[in-house]
């Protein structure tokens, strides 16, 4: 085992230790935030069925027994009953966040005091070391992550659990500079955080030359959600860099099509009814792109009774837009007369200055696609006599002078929603439970696949094979009531699969 690093150093200005740290750091463990968190937790439980049968079918074997994960996720409730699921299945848990704002302070103070059977109380905590709390700084979330690899006896994890591939990150670039005998200097850093993550690899390089090439060696394999993170995974594939086995939970269909289509239905209408209480029904909205998130969003809206316009540039999207019975316009020719715009394209400047300055009054304009960039809201604050009222936590009016679209009016105002971030995460809280309890069914999956036959997998990126994206739904079936219909093994072989599945070929489309 190695010898824990000590020095008395902290990381740039966040009074944090570089090595040592504290056994969690989170914003408040108060009794009330604890009891909230955990209530919280038992609702979310409820409503995670996966997850719950995993606990269930595993918990004597303990499947996960020997495992030190170090987790980069979202610290949300679901995100507990998930670190509890691990912990539940043997593993040891460390946590961080996997962006600076996405922390439920309730979530990780009641997961850090642990669950009623662990007899954690606020004074004396037992559950999992989490290191996150809403509103890092940069430095700090990057302290969060170290601090959520390194255990306290100088251990690092043998798995890592991603989301975004921060932790991956943190881990290759240190191993690529320890063996290229130093780090490069941050002010040649493309970015201000990647500036941070220089700093703090020089940091612990000038403090110990071989900590980052050891931690890599003990790592087993990770478990990546989301797109950018296997996105970064398929390069360092092909790089021939990657240091360890790699599972893309992101491409199971119990993870894609729940956090895109199902999940967006679910939160689509709830941010934009958090945020301003209008009516729907009646309204015309456009969804700008008919993907995944699109769908669900068009269904989201429709359910409200909402007149739904879909503008597309595939024409198999346009097509089935139509075929779903949505008309498909462009959004020059509607920007005057619809109540509110959803952009969903993963594309930019998709809503520009010009086309808000054509709105209707008090028209809404929403994103829920993965970057901010979809709404020019840049080049309208550069309009002249442009100004933006905050109208509470975001929700912002923004006034635009003449020429507004009616001709009585010297100006006219547009809703903002979450500053063009992503509104059901800004405006509602993402996701309900059972959508990402489909998602981290298959983490956990993926977690005990890695752990248990570990000598099955090279340092290459893999998905989860489909009999077990099968098992996720078969999971979450019971809950909803639903009685499957089980094939007889001459109509199994007549359809050419196996009574048990997997029921598609690889490259079904569902
Ligand atoms: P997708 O590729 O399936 O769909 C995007 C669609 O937009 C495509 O059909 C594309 O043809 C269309 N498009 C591209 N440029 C366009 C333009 N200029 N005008 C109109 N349409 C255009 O992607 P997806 O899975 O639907 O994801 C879309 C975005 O939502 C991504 O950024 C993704 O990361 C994000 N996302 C958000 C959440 C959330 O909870 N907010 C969840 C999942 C994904
Ligand atoms: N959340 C988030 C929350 C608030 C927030 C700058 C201040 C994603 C997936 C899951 O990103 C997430 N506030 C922001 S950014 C931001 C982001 N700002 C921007 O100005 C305010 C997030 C996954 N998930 C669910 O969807 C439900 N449970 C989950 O675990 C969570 C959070």
């Amino acid at each position: 085992m190695a010898s824990p690093p000590t020095t008395s150093r902290t990381f740039l200005d966040t009074g944090l230790p570089l090595f040592g740290a504290p056994p969690y750091k989170v914003s408040d463990l108060s009794p009330e935030t604890v009891a909230f968190g955990r209530k919280e937790i038992e609702l979310a439980e409820h409503e995670m069925p996966g997850l719950m049968a995993l606990r269930r079918r595993h918990r004597d074997r303990k499947p996960l027994a020997g495992a030190r994960i170090t987790g980069s996720l979202h610290m949300t409730i679901q995100t507990a009953v998930l670190i509890e699921t691990l912990i539940d299945l043997g593993a040891e848990v460390r946590w961080a966040s996997c962006n600076v704002f996405s922390t439920q302070d309730h979530a990780a103070a009641a997961a850090v005091v642990g669950p009623p059977s662990s007899g954690g109380t606020p004074a004396v905590p037992k559950g999992p070391a989490i290191f996150a709390f809403k509103g890092e700084t940069l430095a700090e979330y990057w302290w969060c992550t170290l601090a959520a690899l390194t255990w306290p006896d100088g251990a690092g994890p043998n798995l890592i659990l991603d989301d975004g591939g921060d932790a991956t990150l943190l881990v290759h670039k240190g191993a690529e500079f320890e063996a290229a005998g130093s780090v490069p200097d941050p002010a040649t850093a493309e970015n201000e955080e990647f500036a941070i993550v220089l700093r703090l690899l020089a940091a612990v390089q000038e403090h110990d030359r071989t900590f980052w090439g050891t931690l890599a060696k003990g790592i087993k394999g990770v478990s990546e959600e989301t797109t950018t993170g296997v996105n970064r995974l398929y390069q360092m594939q092909r790089a021939g860099t990657l240091l360890f086995a790699a599972i893309d939970v992101n491409n199971s269909v119990t993870k894609s099509k729940f956090d895109n289509i199902y999940g967006c239905r679910h939160s689509l209408v709830d941010g934009i009814n958090r945020a301003t209480d209008v009516m729907l029904a009646g309204k015309v909205a456009v969804i700008c792109g008919y993907g995944d998130v699109g769908k669900g969003c068009a269904q989201s809206l429709r359910g409200q009774q909402c007149r739904v316009l879909v503008t597309e540039i595939d024409p198999i999207c346009a097509l089935q837009a139509c075929m779903d019975g949505y008309q498909v316009v462009r959004l020059e020719d509607v920007v005057e007369t619809a109540d509110i715009f959803v952009t969903a394209t993963g594309n930019f400047n998709i809503i520009t200055a010009e086309h808000m300055q054509r709105m209707k009054h008090n028209a809404i304009v929403g994103n829920i696609g993965h970057f901010d960039n979809e709404i020019d809201l840049a080049g309208l604050a550069k309009v002249p006599g442009v100004e933006r009222v905050n109208i509470k936590p975001q929700v912002d009016e923004w006034i635009i002078p003449a020429p507004g679209n009616a001709p009585d009016r010297k100006r006219h105002s547009i809703i903002v929603l979450a500053e063009g971030r992503l509104l059901n995460l800004g405006c509602a809280t993402g996701h309900p439970s059972f959508v990402m309890s489909s998602s981290f069914t298959n983490q956990v999956l993926a977690q005990i696949e890695l752990h248990t036959e570990h000598e099955k997998y090279e340092r290459q990126v893999y998905t989860l094979p489909k009999k077990l994206d099968e098992e996720v739904a078969r999971l979450h079936l019971e809950k909803l009531d639903a009685r499957l219909t089980e094939l007889t093994p001459q109509q199994a072989e007549y359809i050419g699969v196996s009574v048990e599945g997997p029921y598609k070929p690889v490259h079904y489309r569902y």
